[in-house]
Formats: C-alpha cells, sequence, structure tokens
C-alpha cells in the first residue's frame, strides 16, 4: 500500500523515494509484523479465553504436557492477520507472487483452523480426519504449483546447492514437486510444534534466510554473481517474508515457555506451508532441507518411529517421537531441548547462506 501511496510522491518530496526498495519495505514489514502481534497480542489472548479455545492435551503424552490443558490455542490466526496486515502496508500489491504465497498461506491457515476448531468443539486431539487435511492441502498445493508453472517464462528446472552447473529440468513433473515441498513442509512444521517456541524459533530463521534469497533471487546482477537462479519479481517476495518473521518473533514472546499460546495447526500449517511456497518461487527447494533441517529431522524421526513400530510390532527406536519428545523422555527440561534445537537451526540457517559462496 504504501510503496504505491508514497512512491510516486518522491518528486515532491525525495525521502519517499525509500519506498522504492526493497530492503526498507522488508524491514519495515518485520518491524509491523513484530510491534502488531507484540502490542495486541494480549487483547487476541484474551479474546481466546473468552472464547474457551483451550488445548485438549493428549493423554498418552509425556506427562510434563498435562499441565497445558486449557492453554489458550489458535495464537497461529493472529500471526496471519499480522503477516496480512503487514504485507499489504508493505509490498507491491502488483505482485503475483506476493499474492500467490499469500492466498496459499491463507489458505493452509483454513485448513488448520477446521481442524483445530474441531478439536476443540469435540474436545479431542482428533481434528479433521488425517485424509481430509491431507486432500485440502494437496488441492491448495496443486493450484498453487499449476499457476506458477504456468506462469510465462517459471523455470521448472530443479537447482541443487553446491552444484551450480547440475539442474535437471522436470518439466510437468514440476507440479508434483512443488506438491511434495509445500505439503511436506507444511506437516513438518506441524509435527516440531510440540513444545513452547519450538516450531516458531526455527520459523523465525528460516524466513529470514529465504528472505536473503528472495532478495538476490529477484535482483539481475547479484542472482547472476551468485550464479543463482535469477527469478524476474521475486524480491517482492522478501517483504512477505519480513512480514513472517516479523509476526513471528512477536508470536515467540508470548510462545516461549511457560507458553501462554499456542499456535494451533491453524499456525503450524500455514507457517510451514509459507516457507514451502517460497522455496518453489525462489528456485532453492532443495536448500529448504537444510535450512529447515529441525523441520525435516523432526518428520523423519516421525517417519522412522512409526514404520519401525509396525514393522517390529510395537518395538522403538526413540523413547517418543517426533524427535523433541525423545529428549523430554531422557529427562531433558523443556526449555533445554526448545533453545538447543533453536542453536541447531540457526546453525543450519547459516550453512544455507554459506552454500551462496560454496559452489
Ligand atoms: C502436531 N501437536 C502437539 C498445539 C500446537 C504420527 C504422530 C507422530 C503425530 C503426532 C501429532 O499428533 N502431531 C500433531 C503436534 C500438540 O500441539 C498442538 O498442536 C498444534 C500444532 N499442530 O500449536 O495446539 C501438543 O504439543 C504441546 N505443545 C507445547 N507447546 C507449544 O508451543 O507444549 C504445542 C505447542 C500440545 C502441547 O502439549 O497439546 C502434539 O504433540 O500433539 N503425534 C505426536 O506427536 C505424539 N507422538 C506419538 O504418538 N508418538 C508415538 C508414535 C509416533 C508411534 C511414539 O513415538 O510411540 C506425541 N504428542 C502427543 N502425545 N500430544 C506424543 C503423544
Amino acid at each position: 500500500m504504501l510503496y504505491h501511496l508514497l512512491y510516486p510522491l518522491h518528486s515532491v518530496f525525495g525521502g519517499f523515494n525509500v519506498f522504492r526498495y526493497i530492503t526498507f519495505r522488508s524491514i519495515g514489514a518485520i518491524i509491523t509484523g513484530f510491534v502488531v502481534v507484540l502490542v495486541l497480542g494480549p487483547a487476541f489472548i484474551r479474546f481466546l479465553k473468552r472464547l474457551q479455545i483451550g488445548q485438549v492435551v493428549r493423554e498418552d503424552g509425556p506427562e510434563t504436557h498435562f499441565s497445558k490443558e486449557g492453554i489458550p490455542t489458535m495464537g497461529g490466526a493472529f500471526i496471519l492477520a499480522a503477516i496480512t496486515f503487514s504485507t499489504l502496508i508493505w509490498a507491491d500489491l502488483t505482485s503475483r507472487y506476493v499474492w500467490l504465497v499469500l492466498g496459499l498461506t491463507l489458505w493452509f491457515g483454513l485448513v488448520g483452523a477446521v481442524d483445530d476448531y474441531r478439536k476443540i468443539k469435540k474436545k479431542n486431539s482428533k481434528g479433521l480426519s488425517a485424509k481430509g487435511k491431507l486432500f485440502f492441502q494437496i488441492l491448495g498445493a496443486t493450484v498453487a504449483g499449476a499457476i506458477l508453472f504456468s506462469h510465462h517464462g517459471f523455470d521448472s528446472h530443479l537447482t541443487i546447492p553446491f552444484f551450480k552447473q547440475v539442474n535437471f529440468d522436470l518439466g510437468w513433473f514440476y507440479i508434483l514437486f512443488a506438491v511434495l515441498v509445500i505439503v511436506g513442509s507444511s506437516n513438518a512444521v506441524n509435527l516440531t510444534d510440540g513444545l513452547d517456541g519450538l516450531a516458531i524459533g526455527p520459523t523465525v530463521v528460516s524466513g529470514s534466510v529465504y528472505l536473503v534469497f528472495s532478495y538476490l533471487a529477484g535482483h539481475a546482477v547479484l542472482s547472476s554473481y551468485l550464479q543463482i537462479p535469477f527469478v524476474p519479481g521475486a524480491g517482492e517476495v522478501a517483504v512477505f517474508c519480513g512480514a513472517l518473521v516479523g509476526s513471528s518473533l512477536g508470536f515467540l514472546w508470548f510462545n516461549t515457555f511457560p507458553a501462554q499460546v499456542f499456535m494451533g495447526d491453524v499456525g503450524s500449517l500455514a507457517l510451514g506451508a509459507a516457507l514451502g511456497s517460497v522455496a518453489i518461487i525462489t528456485k532453492q527447494e532443495i536448500l529448504l532441507i537444510i535450512v529447515g533441517g529441525i523441520f525435516v529431522m523432526e518428520a523423519i524421526s516421525v517417519i522412522l518411529q512409526v514404520g519401525f513400530f509396525k514393522m517390529s510390532g510395537g518395538k522403538r527406536i526413540f523413547l517418543m517421537a517426533p524427535f523433541h519428545h525423545h529428549f523430554e523422555k531422557k529427562g531433558w527440561e523443556e526449555p533445554k531441548v526448545v533453545v538447543r534445537f533453536w542453536i541447531i537451526s540457526i546453525v543450519l540457517g547459516l550453512a544455507a547462506i554459506a552454500t551462496l559462496k560454496l559452489r
């Protein structure tokens, strides 16, 4: 909005020229998202309490979680509201990539909200059926993948970190690949969101890394110098990433141990889909495995645990999956597990940025 309102006035007031810069507007989006959630967060938490939207905690979980029963959940709805507000304020609203990422994020948020609401209404932690949730996720991701693929000049080549010269042309299969990345990252963040601050911390890290990659991918000179795919118009997605990072930081203020609010599936599914779709647009899909390494590790721990559990007739690889519960069962205090996962996430984020030079 501000870009359209104020930049044209730069001939009258030179200072408004700053609104043309994506870097300035991305920082504006970070600050706006953060301030909106920080200032209005307490009122929103009171609102959730008034509506009695409290967490239903499963009996088969770690005993330390039983005291979390009733903590307000669906805080992710507020994160998404702040992301939307901040993006609309700071982004160039003629950018089709911004509308695509925002629309997909809100679609996954809607799927999560229905799941959360059914869990709360039915007072059980089942919610939407797994098949139902997956169907609507795949539907949204397929539409987004098809829209992207149909964009004039969209490049369906796959880029591999560290190997600049290697890229496969997936052709139509790119849509399937995009669905895999978006739905995979959405569910990986969802599985990770099981301890106070555990999912939102790595989301801040991943969103920050993809803010940088969006800016570089959309920059003709820098992308050429760094030998990464040039995606004209991808730079505006950095503003969306800024809104995501700022809003997530604001949410972390209330979600850190002991959490005053949980994000709910409305938050975790949406944030995961947002990261997956940004990875697709910037053509840094494989990089998401490094940047989102915590999410990947959590998802793999579940796949291994459930697979081995079924094959071995009930034996476990980990004390409990996802991985964060394994350390809780080993006696680590919750904050210790969370901060150590954050440390790993930050190191992986830095490693992801380092791939720009290691080619
Ligand atoms: C998403 N949801 C949390 C909260 C959050 C296949 C199986 C591995 C699936 C998995 C599962 O059910 N995952 C669902 C994780 C839940 O958090 C809610 O869900 C939203 C995110 N989707 O926003 O609303 C609980 O997590 C805790 N929590 C916090 N702080 C937070 O900031 O403490 C969440 C956010 C909340 C709260 O206690 O109630 C969750 O864990 O369900 N299942 C599991 O993760 C279960 N693992 C399991 O069954 N493992 C077995 C299988 C794999 C064979 C095994 O290892 O033997 C664990 N989760 C629970 N109970 N709740 C263990 C059992």
